[in-house]
């Protein structure tokens, strides 16, 4: 065997040479790897004993992409595009054996082999999309002649894998192996030792025909994604290389992926999309907990609250398989909240995306009670009851004496003191908040809200069953409203002023949907319902929001709000919410005046980030990108601009502090107050992170 470079192995058996792959974790084709396959196709083909070439990965997976860390350090020899032209020209048989997740670079390797041979749980995808780039490997040229452009399109735009089973069916690959990988691939490589005629993707064009005969498949895509990709210009670029292929020469198809891919490398979009890649998997790690941390088994969770929380939260659990225990007070409650439990898993089968077999095994794993008592043998308890102290106290007060000594109670509380709930219990160390946000069976985040005496072991197990419910896990400190809730305060605080000072409604809305929310803070209100709090008995009207709650105007939920709403839910800013503000503006003399576009955006953003930095200057997050990580997940911000933070940082800090000092003084307020860390970096010309 010879070591070609420190992540490539190079032998011979049988006349066939196989190169080996290990750079862990995933195999991505970093410099070494490169410089490896170069090395190892060029010994192969001068070589008169090899007759083929198998191209092999040791670890958990064929390779997995270029290596993403590389492109913010810029990119070094050999070049990718060096690399796979010398295959792709290769005068031998050259076969890819696949395992694990063929993804990226890693796809695009394999669609320059002759030959793709795979294990029947491999999956294959070019995921650039999500980078805010596209495949640069020549994979929007080869992928639609090997499936076709169709599926090509949707694969590239989506960036979701495909398996083994249906690979095979579309042609992507060449067989399935039953057993041992290497020795099939190589079976399979000495079987086409003196082929003359090798196949090779760009000499393929059949499956190219049927787009070429639909001239309007494309903006047909472009139609049918344009609500979900909205802002994103990488989707655009991908099927735009997708048509090359189609339309133009296999190499002037190739020119025009490189220059396409260069264009979103060098922008801001994919520059996010990878920071953030790596600040997703940057959350999950809590940086002071001991590396021999034990964690505690989780087999069966208990869920208090059948309400919309509680029921979507119990959800996560059935989704897994997980038993749950789902205790209400009142049958007819608990009745209700099996019964939208039911309806969610039915409405998911009617999308296709279960089975009528799945629905009743989930809805079968979570069992109701009325008894508390029926919890004594959870190893994870998670309460999900109204947002109100005292009754979380009392609830924890009575778990304290029912449930396990070794078992986790977790409160669900979006905003509440952690530690005075944990007070009342005789066990703090276990205590822990599981913050989901609405509605709990589809966001993604969590918030894992780490109280002054939660114990290590407790803070590891809840990371990693965040993971195990296909949630993103956050660990968040104690403080009112944690990471999420604090900062969209200062948002909502803000828009609520610009309100009074003449910004309507949905004019401000319209600035953060055009900036990528997916809607803006007065939409958002009318979404959650504005009477969460308000009480008619107690109401003095002391707000636009409460004047509009005695008008019976709560939001979405009785068809008018800030907004009116027709039956299908369509907004229409509603005049009395403007009249309103104006109302309250003049009360409190506050002059009303035309408020710019950029001015509405300062004044929404930059409050975040000043948050944002008080929060990592308490300690409150653990990193400026748990923050952004936060942000994506939890309240919509556009991916494409990575999070307040990073935002921040594209800025530049000193423009932010700049900015704030201008609305302090323009307003008079020390709402805008840089805060200490901010200061700091900015004059030290540092970033956040
Ligand atoms: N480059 C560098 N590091 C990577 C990486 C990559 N491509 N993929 C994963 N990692 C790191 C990751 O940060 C983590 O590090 C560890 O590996 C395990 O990852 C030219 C331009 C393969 C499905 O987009 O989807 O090819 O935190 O926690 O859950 O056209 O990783 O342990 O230090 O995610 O088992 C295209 C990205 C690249 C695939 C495995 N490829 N990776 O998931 O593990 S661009 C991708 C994934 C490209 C070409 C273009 C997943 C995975 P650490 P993990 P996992």
């Amino acid at each position: 065997m010879t070591a070609l470079t420190d992540r490539v192995d190079y032998t011979i058996t049988d006349g066939v040479a196989v190169l080996t792959l290990n750079n862990p974790p995933v195999n991505a084709l970093s410099q070494g790897v490169r410089q490896g396959i170069k090395e190892g196709v060029e010994m192969a083909l001068t070589d008169p004993q090899v007759g083929a070439i198998v191209l092999i990965c040791e670890g958990r997976t064929f390779i997995a992409g270029a290596d993403i860390t590389e492109f913010s350090q810029g990119l070094q020899e050999p070049d990718f595009h060096g690399v796979l032209q010398s295959m792709d020209a290769a005068s031998k048989p050259i076969v890819a054996a696949i395992h694990g997740t063929a993804l990226g670079g890693g796809l695009e390797t394999a669609l320059c082999c002759h030959y793709r041979v795979a294990v029947a749980d491999a999956r294959f995808g070019l995921p650039e999309v999500n980078l805010g780039l596209l495949p640069g490997g020549g994979g929007t040229q080869r992928l639609p002649r090997a499936v076709g452009a169709e599926k090509a399109t949707e694969m590239v735009t989506s960036g979701n894998p495909i398996g083994a089973t249906e690979a095979l069916q579309l042609g992507l690959i060449d067989i399935v192996v039953e057993g041992d990988l290497r020795a099939a691939a190589l079976a399979f490589a000495a079987d086409k030792i003196g082929t003359t005629s090798l196949p090779r993707l760009r000499d393929r064009d059949e499956k190219l025909q049927s787009a070429r005969d639909n001239p309007g498949f494309f903006d047909e895509v472009r139609k049918a994604i344009s609500r979900k990709t909205r802002g994103f210009l990488a989707p655009e670029y991908n099927i735009r290389c997708i048509e090359a292929a189609v339309n133009q020469p296999f190499d002037e198809g190739l020119a025009t992926e490189a220059k396409l891919f260069m264009e979103l490398l060098s922008g801001p979009q994919s520059a996010a999309q990878q920071y953030f890649f790596f600040a997703e998997r940057q959350a999950a790690k809590v940086v002071d907990l001991p590396a021999d941390t034990a964690e505690r088994p989780i087999n069966k969770v208990g869920v208090i609250g059948a309400g919309t929380m509680g029921g979507g939260i119990a959800m996560n659990m059935a989704n897994v398989g997980l038993p749950v225990t789902l205790v209400e007070v009142k049958q007819e409650a608990l009745d209700r909240g099996l019964a939208v439990v039911r309806r969610n898993y039915e409405n998911t089968a009617r999308k296709g995306r279960l089975s009528a077999e799945e629905v009743e095994a989930r809805c079968k794993l979570i069992e109701g009670s009325l008894e508390m008592q029926d919890l004594h043998d959870c190893d994870l308890i998670i309460e999900a009851v109204f947002e109100n102290m005292a009754v979380k106290q009392d609830i924890f007060t009575r778990l304290d004496s029912i449930a396990r000594d070794d078992a986790i109670l977790a409160s669900n509380t979006s905003a509440l003191d952690l530690n005075e709930i944990a007070g009342v219990t005789g066990r703090p160390e276990s205590v822990i908040g599981l913050h989901f946000f609405s509605p709990a069976n589809v966001m993604k985040l969590l918030e894992v809200v780490r109280g002054e005496k939660t114990g290590d072991d407790v803070i590891k197990t809840c990371m990693s069953f965040a993971r195990r419910i296909r949630k993103v896990p956050v660990l968040v400190g104690v403080c009112h409203g944690f990471v999420g809730n604090r900062i969209l305060f200062q948002r909502q605080f803000q828009a609520d002023r610009l309100a009074h000072e003449g910004a309507a409604p949905h004019v401000i809305d319209k600035v953060l949907y055009d900036f990528g929310f997916p809607m803006g803070p007065f939409q958002m209100s009318d979404l959650a319902g504005l009477d969460i709090g308000w009480s008619k008995e107690t109401s003095k009207g002391a707000s636009v929001k409460d004047r509009l709650c005695e008008l019976g105007r709560f939001g979405q939920k009785s068809s008018a709000g800030y907004y009116d709403y027709d039956d299908n839910r369509v907004p229409t800013p509603a005049p009395v919410a403007t009249e309103l503000f104006a109302e309250f503006a003049a009360r409190e003399g506050i002059a009303q005046r035309e408020i710019s576009e950029q001015e509405i955006l300062d004044r929404c953003l930059l409050p975040m980030i000043n948050e944002g930095a008080k929060i990592l200057q308490e300690g409150i997050a653990q990193r400026a990108s748990d923050i952004d990580v936060v942000y994506v997940y939890g309240y919509g911000w556009p991916v494409y601009r990575g999070g307040p933070m990073h935002y921040a940082n594209t800025l530049g800090l000193e423009t932010v502090v700049e900015k704030l000092r201008k609305y302090g003084e323009q307003t008079g307020s020390d709402f805008w107050q840089p805060a200490e860390l901010l200061l700091k970096l900015a004059g030290e010309g540092g970033r956040f992170g």
